[in-house]
C-alpha cells in the first residue's frame, strides 16, 4: 500500500501536467467563443493496452514440463513448470496482471540445457499505436537480470526496428560499447542510445529485480531532478529535433541475449538453473495525439485519440475534410503556457477574403469566372504584381503562396517577403542543442557556434574545452551546414 502511493507521488507532477485543455468557452470584446490551446492525453498504465508476442514459439517452458532449479539453491532442483497444469504454467499474460501482494507471477523461459548454444528469446510488446513514454521502463526480473539484453523500439508497427538501450555486466565485451550511465548524459546526448552495465550484474537473485531504461532521468537534463521546471522540457521537446521522438514507440522488443549466471561461469553440469523469468513490465506514457486531443481511448482492440481542432486520424495526424484551407500541423507546446493549437481551418474561417476556387468548390468545375483586374489585394512584397492576373489570382514571387500572396510556403519564413529557412525542425536542424530563431538563426549554446551551431568554439587545445567526440562534425550536420550556407548565399544575392 505504502509502495502504491510513492508511486502515485512520484508520478504526479506528469500526470498533473499542462495542456490538459484543448479548449475553453471564453468572453471576449467581441463575445463569446472558444479559445483553443495545445492539448495531450494523460499518462496511463500502457501494459493495460499491450499485446505481447514471445520468440522463438517453444521457448516458453513446459511443454514438455521440465524442472528447473535456483542460483540460490542450485542443487534442489524440485520446481516444474509444466504448461499444461494452471498451477505450474508461466505463460507470457504473467508479465502484465495483477499480482497479489507477495506472489510473483511470471512468464518464464526453457533452461538452458542446449549450452553452448546461446539462450535467446525476444519479447514485443505493440500498441497499434505511438505512444509517448513518461516515465521508466522497468522490467521485473525472478531469479536474477539477464547478463546480456537489449532494448529496441520501432515508431512504425514493427515494420523497422531501432536500438534503444543495451545491457550487459560487460559492455565492451558484449557489444564494443563503452558503459555509460543515462545520468552522465547531458542536454545535447540525452537521446544517445547507451549501453548500460547497471541492470546486468549479478547482486543476488531476490535483491535487485529491475532493469530500467531511463525517461525521468533524461526528463530530468532539462527539467531538473525532481521534474518541477517541466516548460524547459516542454520547450526542449519542440525545438530539439528528434528529442520527443525519441520517447515516441509503437512497439518495444526485448532481446534477451544471455541469462544470470549467478557467478563468472556457466556450469556445465548444472544448466536447469540458467533461464529467464520475467514478472512484471511497466510502461507508462500517453497517446501521440500531435496535441490534437486530450483524450484516447480503447475502441475495437486499439487506441485511438479523439480528435479536436477539426483533426481526424488514429493520431490526429490529417485535417478533417472540408478543414483543410491550410496545410495541417501538430500542436505545439510553445509559447508557454499553453501552447499553440494549430487548429486545422475551414473555408468559413478565411472571413473577407476573396473566394478560393480549389478543391472546396469542385462543382464550379471548369466554369471559367472572368475577373475585374478589382483590385485582389495582392500583397505587394509577396506578389509579382499586385494586382490579379487574367484568372483572378495574385502571382506569387519564389517561395510565396495564398490567395493575397501573404503567406510563405514550408521552409521558408517571412521577413518582408519569404526568405528560404535558415533553420527548421525538419532538415535544418540546430546542433549541439542549439535553439532555432524564427527559422532565421540558430542560438547555439556556449561553446558553439556556426550557421547551425555545428563548431565548436574550442580549437582543441584548450583543457576545458569537454566533449571532443560532439564537437566533431558528423557527416549529416556537414551536408546540412554546407546546404544552409547554400541557402543563406542564394538569399543574399
Ligand atoms: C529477435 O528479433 C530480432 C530483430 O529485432 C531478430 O533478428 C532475431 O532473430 C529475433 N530472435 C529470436 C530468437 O526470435
Ligand atoms: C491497428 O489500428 C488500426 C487503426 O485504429 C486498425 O484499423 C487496425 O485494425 C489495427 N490493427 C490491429 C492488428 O489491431
Ligand atoms: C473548426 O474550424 C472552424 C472553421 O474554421 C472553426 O470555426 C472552429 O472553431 C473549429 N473547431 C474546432 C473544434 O477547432
Ligand atoms: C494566374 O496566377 C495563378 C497563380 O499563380 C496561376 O496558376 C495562373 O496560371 C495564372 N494565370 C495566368 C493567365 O497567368
Ligand atoms: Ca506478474
Amino acid at each position: 500500500m505504502l509502495h502504491h502511493a510513492a508511486f502515485l507521488l512520484h508520478c504526479l507532477p506528469l500526470v498533473m501536467g499542462q495542456y490538459d485543455l484543448c479548449k475553453s468557452w471564453v468572453t471576449t470584446d467581441d463575445g463569446p467563443m472558444w479559445e483553443f490551446y495545445a492539448c495531450q492525453p494523460k499518462a496511463v498504465q500502457m501494459k493495460d493496452y499491450v499485446t505481447v508476442k514471445v520468440d522463438p514459439s517453444e521457448i516458453t517452458c513446459g511443454n514438455p514440463p521440465e524442472r528447473f532449479c535456483t542460483h540460490e539453491n542450485p542443487y534442489m532442483c524440485s520446481d516444474e513448470c509444466d504448461a499444461s497444469n494452471p498451477d505450474l504454467a508461466h505463460p507470457p499474460k504473467l508479465m502484465f496482471d495483477k499480482e497479489e501482494e507477495g506472489l510473483a507471477t511470471y512468464w518464464q523461459s526453457v533452461t538452458w540445457s542446449r549450452y553452448p548454444e546461446p539462450l535467446l528469446a525476444n519479447i514485443t510488446l505493440s500498441w497499434n499505436k505511438s505512444i509517448e513514454l513518461t516515465d521508466d521502463i522497468v522490467v521485473t526480473f525472478e531469479y536474477g537480470r539477464p547478463t546480456v539484453m537489449m532494448l529496441e523500439k520501432s515508431l512504425d508497427n514493427g515494420r523497422t526496428w531501432h536500438p534503444y538501450q543495451y545491457y550487459a555486466d560487460d559492455c565492451m565485451e558484449a557489444f564494443g560499447m563503452q558503459a555509460r550511465r543515462v545520468r552522465e548524459l547531458s542536454a545535447t546526448s540525452a537521446n544517445r542510445i547507451i549501453c548500460t552495465e547497471e541492470y546486468s550484474r549479478w547482486a543476488g537473485s531476490k535483491k535487485e529485480k529491475n532493469v530500467r531504461f531511463e525517461v525521468r532521468d533524461r526528463f530530468a537534463i532539462f527539467a531538473g531532478p525532481d521534474l518541477r521546471n517541466m516548460d524547459n522540457l516542454y520547450t526542449r521537446l519542440e525545438s530539439a529535433k528528434g528529442l520527443k521522438e525519441f520517447f515516441t514507440v509503437t512497439d518495444l522488443r526485448m532481446r534477451l541475449l544471455r541469462p544470470a549466471l549467478g557467478g563468472t561461469y556457466v556450469q556445465r553440469e548444472n544448466l536447469y538453473k540458467y533461464f529467464y523469468a520475467v514478472s512484471n513490465i511497466e510502461v507508462i506514457g500517453r497517446c501521440k495525439c500531435n496535441l490534437h486531443a486530450n483524450l484516447c481511448t480503447f475502441k475495437e482492440g486499439s487506441l485511438q485519440c479523439e480528435c479536436e481542432h477539426n483533426t481526424t486520424g488514429q493520431d490526429c495526424g490529417r485535417c478533417k475534410k472540408n478543414f483543410r484551407s491550410k496545410s495541417w500541423r501538430a500542436g505545439s507546446y510553445l509559447p508557454l503556457p499553453n501552447g499553440s493549437p494549430n487548429t486545422c481551418l475551414g473555408s468559413t474561417a478565411s472571413k473577407g477574403e476573396p473566394p478560393q476556387f480549389n478543391n472546396l468548390y469542385p462543382f464550379l468545375g471548369p466554369v471559367k469566372l472572368s475577373y475585374p483586374k478589382k483590385n485582389c489585394n495582392c500583397n505587394r512584397i509577396g506578389s509579382v504584381a499586385n494586382r490579379c492576373n487574367d484568372t483572378g489570382y495574385c502571382d506569387c514571387k519564389e517561395g510565396v503562396t495564398g490567395p493575397k500572396c501573404d503567406d510563405c510556403l514550408p521552409s521558408y519564413y517571412w521577413r518582408q517577403g519569404c526568405f528560404p529557412n535558415v533553420c527548421d525542425d525538419e532538415l535544418l536542424l540546430c546542433q549541439n542543442g542549439g535553439t532555432c530563431y524564427e527559422n532565421q538563426r540558430c542560438l547555439c549554446p556556449p561553446g558553439f557556434k556556426g550557421v547551425l551551431c555545428e563548431q565548436s568554439k574550442c580549437d582543441g587545445e584548450h583543457k576545458d574545452c569537454d566533449g571532443a567526440s560532439s564537437t566533431s562534425l558528423s557527416p549529416a550536420a556537414f551536408l546540412l551546414s554546407s546546404l544552409a550556407l547554400q541557402l543563406r548565399h542564394w538569399r543574399d544575392l
